[in-house]
């Protein structure tokens, strides 16, 4: 028994988790998880537990939430059918360890390690170039007390910067043969992957993050490829209904 993941206060459904367990809310990036896991569902029949919070309460900055991730951010994941019960923190990390733990066939990675690699920088280029700046947008420009013409227009451009650096990726025009790909990560035009789910789970918001059609003009195969992963049945429930806090 792990002791240490759990105190009085850790809630009876993380406690009595026999298998995967997802605490989340609908946020950019609480979907990245939760649509990987609607893939898998999909493909595998995975099942798992979900537990949606909210954030606004700070209930993830207590010490239950903080034994699994002392980020206090959302998603957290818990795999209880590993002994001890696993945790992971950090939605790439989660991607990554969802696909070596549950993704038997690699139908959301790649066996080859040129496409994996490729993955991961894709991956990380999101996660460490693109998320944090698309986030502080929103931020500024919704959440701040004070609007600050600088901040909102300095982390506007940045996200623009890096929606033309996908846009450079997806038309190809740098890559052999100049085509246009389908996927960020693989072998020819690509392959759906994490890479893709991680970085569309902002991207598809660029509406709500206050960007105009005029804005996003310069990148039409990335508006494509916003369209091409809506499609997907898995995608439309890991940000649908399913993930809203009942209240
Ligand atoms: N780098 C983290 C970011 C997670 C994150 O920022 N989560 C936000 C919601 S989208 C959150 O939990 N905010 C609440 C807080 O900061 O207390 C990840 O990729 O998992």
């Amino acid at each position: 028994m792990a002791d240490y993941l759990f105190c009085e206060g850790t809630p009876q459904e993380v406690r009595d988790a026999k298998g995967l367990h997802l605490i989340t809310q609908n946020t950019p990036n609480g979907q990245a998880t939760q649509i990987l896991l609607e893939e898998l569902k999909a493909k595998y029949g995975l099942d798992w537990t979900t537990q949606v919070i909210d954030i606004s309460t700070n209930v993830q900055k207590e010490e239950w939430f903080l034994r699994l991730n002392p980020n206090g951010r959302i998603p957290t994941l818990l795999d209880a059918s590993q002994s001890p019960p696993f945790a992971v923190l950090e939605t790439s990390a989660q991607l990554l360890y969802l696909l070596k733990e549950y993704d038997k066939e690699d139908t959301f990675g790649f066996k080859d390690e040129f496409e994996r690699n490729e993955a991961l920088q894709w991956l990380f280029f999101w996660h460490g170039g693109g998320a944090p700046y698309q986030g502080q947008v929103n931020h500024f420009s919704r959440a701040a007390p004070e609007k600050i013409p600088y901040a909102i227009e300095r982390f506007k451009k940045e996200t623009l910067r890096v929606y033309g650096v996908l846009e450079i990726r997806l038309s190809g025009i740098y890559g052999p043969g100049k085509k246009p790909r389908q996927w960020l990560a693989g072998k020819g035009d690509g392959k759906y992957s994490v890479a893709d789910i991680k970085a569309w789970s902002w991207v598809k918001g660029w509406e709500r993050t206050g960007f105009t059609k005029e804005d996003m003009e310069p990148f039409p195969h990335l508006l494509k490829w916003i369209d091409r992963i809506h499609e997907r049945e898995p995608v439309k429930i890991g940000i649908g209904e399913k993930y809203n806090l009942k209240k």
